[in-house]
């Protein structure tokens, strides 16, 4: 879409359940959203995206909505989320929620309906379908059979494990689609009254004061019909989703259709959760009058990702980090405005995967903080909306753990699983969801080194990291040289007059692209005046020399404490992970 207001904006997503608990019950909620909402605006966020706050059993923590005109009683009252809405705007700052709509609750009132009469309205709603016990059509390869004999419309496996077909409740030979939890039913995009429901509900929150949404798992919408078997991938004689959305075609037209119908009249600002996008179609998603203002970048986050199983995930090394980084630039760089993370409430934390486990050994605390600060400059100064997940901005970490019990994620628990199957140690699965697992980043938010962290007063609804009385808000809010604080300079450089030209719409060049350990850009821009910003770290613990592309004029940001500029030298001496921005005399 093209309008271009959040451009100079700074975005951050909350995790209700486990930022703020007003009442005492273990659980986020929306009044301990607003009761901070002034230290997210004294950081400098302007625009904040909730996940799912609607009605909800929680199966998938929110994303199986049961009701979307209503909040969920765990997280507070419509009232509480106007109240958010008001206490949003009177600070200037704007509230984006989580769209969920490629599915719905299998205690959604319309799955309900479809139980009851699958051959009615409502089963149109879904993705339904009787079934026979009879062996396969000749010539149906790789046909799969539920566990009392029906045969399944397809074999693909759910992101979550298992078929993805279900018993229909109530009924013996009917079944439904979920392609996430059982407990997610799909919703049929072909039926137009599915639609029409879907933009009636998103223009009834948009006149409520919402600005926009984030919008999730939205590729998914578009099956390749009619369903067929595909070669299986593992021994389960399943196939990855992957495979179905490789072939299916066409989720422009329902996407389109939405754009027009709901997010374009109201000027709404939208970021995509999209997976897999074909590269020609990019221009249609965010380009000029895309389907999306803005979409997020996951390639770091996917990359080393195994088909075979989270014990075969790599660990993501600084050069292939700053190649992703850089490719993405490049990819996007024509076409529109991305959206750079290092964590979201799916991901592992980002301190921890992005600096190398091996480097980590042999830091100190204060290594370790210099470290932190030089991956938070590097992704938040890349061309595109640069977006914090409640706790990076103090460094939080990955959670230790200690036994398959501890997990609460739905997806760690099926990766258990598939690794146990396998024949993978207990020892080396648990290593593996402590590596990869989305419990990681939902463990509350780390306020300070009061017990449970500050988060509530209760008994929180998952454990608090036990790192939380070294890594907690009070102890970084009044040191300058804290996490806390090298990332609200960072925001402030990002909105300072005087740099904003370069550093939101300047242009993304790499710098030393095949040195290794070295991650380092400029940033220039030609209007009203020529201006470049190098960003350069030495991304690794041995210090070194490095070349300038001309000699630096002034230090915007150093990440620690050691000296650098000296007055028009083409190079600089840059200590372990030590981490630059410098304006350059060119
Ligand atoms: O995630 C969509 C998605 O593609 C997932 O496969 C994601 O990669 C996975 O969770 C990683 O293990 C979105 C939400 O962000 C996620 O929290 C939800 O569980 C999912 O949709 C279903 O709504
Ligand atoms: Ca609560």
């Amino acid at each position: 879409m093209n309008s271009t207001w959040w451009h100079d904006k700074v975005a951050y997503q909350i995790y209700p359940k486990s930022f703020y608990d007003s009442n005492g019950d273990g659980i986020g909620d929306i009044p301990g959203i607003i009761a901070r909402l002034d230290y997210l605006k004294d950081l400098g966020v302007d625009i904040v995206w909730l996940s799912p706050v609607y009605r909800s059993p929680l199966a998938d923590q929110g994303y199986d909505i049961s009701d979307y005109y209503n909040i969920d009683p765990r997280f507070g009252t419509m009232e509480d989320m106007d109240r958010l809405l008001a206490e949003a705007k009177k600070r200037d700052m704007y509230i984006v929620m989580d769209l969920v709509v490629n599915h719905c609750s299998d205690e959604h009132a319309w799955f309900k309906k479809a139980c009851e009469d699958p051959e009615g309205q409502y089963g149109q709603y879904f993705y339904l379908r009787r079934l026979k016990k009879a062996a396969a059509p000749e010539g149906t390869a790789y046909a799969v059979t539920s566990p009392d004999g029906y045969v399944l419309p397809c074999n693909w496996r759910s992101y979550f494990g298992g078929p993805v077909w279900e018993k229909l409740p109530g009924h013996e030979d009917w079944y439904y689609l979920h392609v996430f939890h059982k407990k997610q039913p799909d919703l049929n995009w072909e039926n137009p009254r599915v639609r029409e429901e879907i933009y009636t509900m998103i223009n009834w929150w948009l006149d409520r004061g919402l600005a926009g949404f984030r919008i999730d798992a939205i590729i998914n919408i578009k099956k390749a019909l009619p369903f067929r078997n595909y070669a299986p991938d593992r021994a389960d004689g399943l196939c990855s989703i992957h495979t179905m959305l490789r072939e299916a075609s066409g989720v422009g037209e329902f996407l389109g259709e939405m754009r027009d119908r709901t997010f374009a009249p109201h000027n709404a600002f939208t970021v995509g959760e999209v997976f897999g996008e074909k590269e020609e179609e990019l221009p249609d998603f965010i380009g000029k009058n895309g389907y999306f203002s803005t979409m997020f970048d996951f390639s770091e986050a996917i990359w080393g990702s195994s088909p075979a199983g989270w014990h075969a995930n790599q660990g993501i090394t600084p050069d292939a980090y700053r190649s992703c980084l850089f490719s993405a630039q490049k990819k996007f760089n024509a076409v529109g405005f991305i959206s750079n993370i290092i964590e979201n409430h799916d991901e592992p934390r980002g301190a921890t995967r992005y600096i190398p486990a091996a480097d980590r050994k042999q830091m100190d605390e204060r290594m370790l903080t210099t470290a932190k600060k030089a991956l938070a400059t590097v992704y938040f100064l890349a061309k595109g909306l640069p977006w914090i997940y409640q706790g990076q901005e103090i460094g939080m970490e990955n959670l230790p753990l200690h036994s398959i019990d501890e997990v609460d994620d739905v997806s760690s628990i099926d990766a258990w699983n598939v690794m146990r199957e396998l024949g993978v140690s207990e020892a080396d699965a648990l290593r593996a969801i402590e590596r990869n697992g989305r419990d990681n980043a939902r463990t509350p938010f780390q306020w300070s080194a009061a017990e449970n962290a500050g988060f509530t007063t209760g008994s929180p609804w998952l454990r608090v990291n036990p790192d939380y009385s070294q890594i907690n808000l009070d102890r970084q809010q009044p040191d300058p040289d804290s996490v806390y604080n090298h990332y609200k300079k960072l925001i402030a450089l990002r909105k300072d007059p005087q740099y904003r030209d370069p550093l939101v719409r300047g242009s993304f060049e790499p710098w030393l692209e095949d040195e290794h350990n070295v991650i380092a850009y400029l940033r220039r821009s030609e209007v009203p005046t020529s201006q470049t910003i190098l960003v350069i770290s030495n991304y690794q613990l041995q210090p070194r020399v490095l070349p300038l592309p001309a000699p630096a004029r002034r230090v915007l940001l150093n990440n620690c404490t050691k000296p650098v500029i000296q007055p028009g030298k083409r190079q600089v001496s840059l200590g372990g992970y030590q981490t630059l921005v410098l304006e350059l005399d060119m």
